[in-house]
């Protein structure tokens, strides 16, 4: 048996799998558990048998990379058949994550016993999918329906302590000795003659909601805008209202044709392709993967306001000790207080302990000027964003920080060569670019300088992934990779307003297509004193600012705000706007269609992106896909932008742009990279 063992220890028959990186149920493994379940089903040495993963997980689901391709036999079902309905109590014997498939599988035994590290889940929600190997039966009828719908539409993974007490699992094995526990714990099973558990026989925890609508609807209600553009939640509460009211085999059908309608869907293919991109921004290849990384026990950070304290909170909740850097002592207990202050708000919601919060902050260091940084083995500078001020901060850490340390400058635009050029060291200098708010937001830029050397990049691909970041890698340019294309976003909502457009029909359609908000309703919201431009040229939101109007803050923006925030189209914001264009001597060309909001704002990116790839700023067009979707909440069951632009087609794509540049010049000239694949059948997806 190529992806496992068979031995049999004490009448207890033991089937291990051993299925590199994390046990997926790809056809090899499928093939070795329904062989191994066959010739235990048939050996009459052994009287109950343990299922078991070597390596670092059980079973961590079905293998991704099989889905929308024909599904070779055996499929999960056939194992299912021999081992749920056969005359031997299998027992799941689980460490690490048990998810999806895996915990599918984990149900289909008659017990399951994991060590309290475990973890158990179905989050197939994730990939645009449901649990189709009857999770979506068998979980309510241990947990009861309002629990699963939680559960399996929510996607989280269940600790093994708690999955205890919802019945999740049947016991607790010891850490480290979850073999022995679980050959224990089968031994008793036979001893006591108890009966083979099938959780598909249970009824006691689905039949009283039979009938119970109002379950499902307020579940609709409640979750709606979490929920709004996925096709994968609807199914599921399809298919968990089907387990309490069918019985078993036709809730399996159900299921079946439910999972069937999501595999073909295009939102699934997006979340796939997502799912591989995300683990793939890791990957450099021109870096050696035997580069050493740089030991970072100790981080430093420059300024404790908004930014700064975010980046800090990252370091000090992986257990990093960090020189927290302020200028005055007013500002550091400002800081370190907003830092407290977020933790205490996270316990009151239960999320951590006070104990852990007390933790986090005796990992501070507070320090009034930079000469604390001597010992650090990693800084982030995140002051004021203006190259003069980085220039001087940067001379100064050259003077005292230890050789070996990385000197990192989380700018969101500017020139990591001309920062590094300041000091000695330019090889230890790096750009690494939060996004606000640091401590939540998962995307990290890490911006190679021309010397930056591959031991330093290597170390912040790294521990980008300890403090729970997805690093993705940029060269340097103006605004790097998220910024540099959502700006032509920005530019393009900017400049439709002054042709005609209402901000209101530019938000609507951006909404319409996914995002959370449009990029006036994220204007005001986030303040327009705020997302100030930075130009000297009239601009309709400098004038708004000119009227004191900063948003949702203060007296509204682009639009008025009621007492309870909503919002109403301003007619003082449309005076302004015509006032404006008149000024510029812009063309009225009358409210735009949606369809051409979105070609006008969202081509536009496209094009940047394929610009950003074509001069080697990213290395791969899913890196600007994950940039976009964790940096600016682009819609993650579109794929991204590049994703996207492959599943409209870039011929379409092109000629619209060809189209806009006749209009509007230069802005949509379309990128040569862009240009080439679109003439030659290529894609950004393969290549
Ligand atoms: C399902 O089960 C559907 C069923 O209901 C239907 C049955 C009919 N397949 O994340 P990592 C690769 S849907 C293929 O960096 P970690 C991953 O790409 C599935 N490949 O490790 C990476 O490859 P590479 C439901 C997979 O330790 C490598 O393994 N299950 C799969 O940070 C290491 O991954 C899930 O959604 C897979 N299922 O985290 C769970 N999983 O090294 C998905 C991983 O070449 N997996 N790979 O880049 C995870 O959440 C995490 O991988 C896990 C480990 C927590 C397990």
């Amino acid at each position: 048996m190529k992806a496992g063992t068979m031995n049999v220890e004490s009448g207890i028959g033991i089937i291990t799998i051993d299925s590199p990186p994390v046990n997926a149920l790809s056809v090899g493994v499928r093939r070795a558990l329904d062989e191994s379940f066959k010739k235990f089903a048939a050996d009459e040495s052994v009287n109950a048998i343990v299922l078991i993963c070597a390596g670092r997980t059980f079973f961590a689901g079905a293998d991704i990379s099989e889905f929308g391709k024909p599904m070779e036999e055996p499929n999960l079902q056939a194992v299912n058949d021999i081992m749920e309905n056969g005359q031997k109590p299998v027992i799941a014997a689980i460490h690490g994550t048990a998810l999806g498939g895996g915990y599918e599988l984990a149900l289909m035994c008659h017990y399951r016993i994991a060590v309290p590290s475990a973890k158990v889940g179905l989050p197939e929600v994730k990939l645009g999918l449901l649990p189709g190997g009857g999770g979506t039966q068998r979980l309510p009828r241990i947990v009861g329906a309002a629990a699963a719908l939680n559960i399996i539409v929510g996607g989280d993974p269940v600790p093994a302590a708690k999955a205890l007490e919802l019945g999740m699992i049947d016991a607790l094995a010891e850490e480290g000795c979850l073999l022995r526990d679980a050959i224990a714990f089968a031994h008793n099973i036979l001893n006591e003659n108890k009966p083979l558990a099938r959780v598909r026989d249970r009824q006691d925890k689905v039949d009283p909601d039979k009938g119970n609508a109002e379950l499902f609807a307020d579940f609709r209600r409640k979750n709606a805008r979490a929920m709004r553009g996925f096709k994968a939640p609807e199914n599921i509460i399809k298919a968990i209202e089907a387990a309490v009211e069918l019985p078993f085999d036709k809730g399996i059908t159900r299921e079946a044709e439910l999972f069937h309608e999501l595999v073909y869907s295009p939102e699934s293919a997006a979340q796939r392709h997502y799912f591989f991109a995300e683990r793939e921004t890791a990957k450099v290849p021109d870096l050696p993967r035997t580069t050493p990384p740089i030991d970072v026990k100790t981080a430093g950070v420059i300024g404790a306001g908004t930014m700064g304290g975010g980046i800090a909170m990252n370091f000090l909740n992986a257990g990093i000790p960090v020189t927290l850097v302020e200028m005055s002592q007013e500002a550091l207990d400002r800081g370190i207080g907003v830092i407290r202050k977020n933790y205490e708000n996270t316990a009151k919601k239960g999320r951590m302990t006070a104990e852990q919060v007390e933790q986090r902050m005796t990992l501070i260091r507070p320090a009034l000027g930079i000469d604390a940084l001597g010992d650090a083995d990693l800084v982030i500078e995140a002051v004021f964003e203006e190259m003069a001020i980085k220039k001087d901060v940067f001379g100064k850490l050259d003077a005292i920080c230890k050789s070996g340390a990385i000197l990192a400058s989380n700018t969101s635009f500017l020139d990591i060569d001309e920062i590094a050029g300041v000091t000695a060291r330019p090889e230890s200098v790096l750009g690494l670019h939060f996004f606000s708010p640091a401590n939540v937001m998962r995307l990290l830029e890490v911006v190679r300088g021309a010397k930056t050397s591959p031991e330093v990049i290597a170390t912040a691909m790294k521990f980008a992934k300890t403090i729970g970041k997805v690093p993705v890698l940029a060269r340097v340019c103006h605004g790097f990779i998220a910024n540099r294309v959502m700006g032509c976003y920005m530019d393009q909502a900017d400049a439709i307003i002054l042709e005609g457009t209402s901000p209101a029909a530019v938000d609507k359609a951006i909404y319409d297509y996914g995002f959370a908000m449009g990029p006036f309703q994220m204007t005001d919201l986030v303040g327009l004193d705020v997302l100030g431009r930075g130009s000297n040229a009239r601009t309709v939101r400098g004038d708004l600012v000119s009227h004191d109007r900063l948003g949702q803050k203060k007296n509204g923006g682009f639009y008025d705000y009621d007492e309870n925030r909503k919002p109403t189209p301003s007619t003082i914001a449309a005076t302004i706007i015509a006032d404006v264009a008149r000024f510029k001597g812009i063309e009225n060309r009358g409210e735009q269609t949606s369809e051409e909001i979105i070609a006008r704002l969202l081509y536009a990116v496209i094009n940047e992106g394929a610009k950003v790839l074509g001069e080697g700023i990213a290395i791969r067009a899913s890196d600007i896909d994950v940039a976009c979707i964790l940096g600016y909440n682009w819609p993650v069951y579109t794929g991204g932008p590049m994703f996207w632009a492959d599943s409209v087609g870039l011929p379409r794509i092109l000629a619209k742009l060809k189209d806009l540049e006749a209009v509007y010049g230069q802005a949509f000239r379309p990128a040569r990279l862009l240009e080439e694949k679109a003439n030659t059948g290529g894609s950004f997806a393969r290549g």
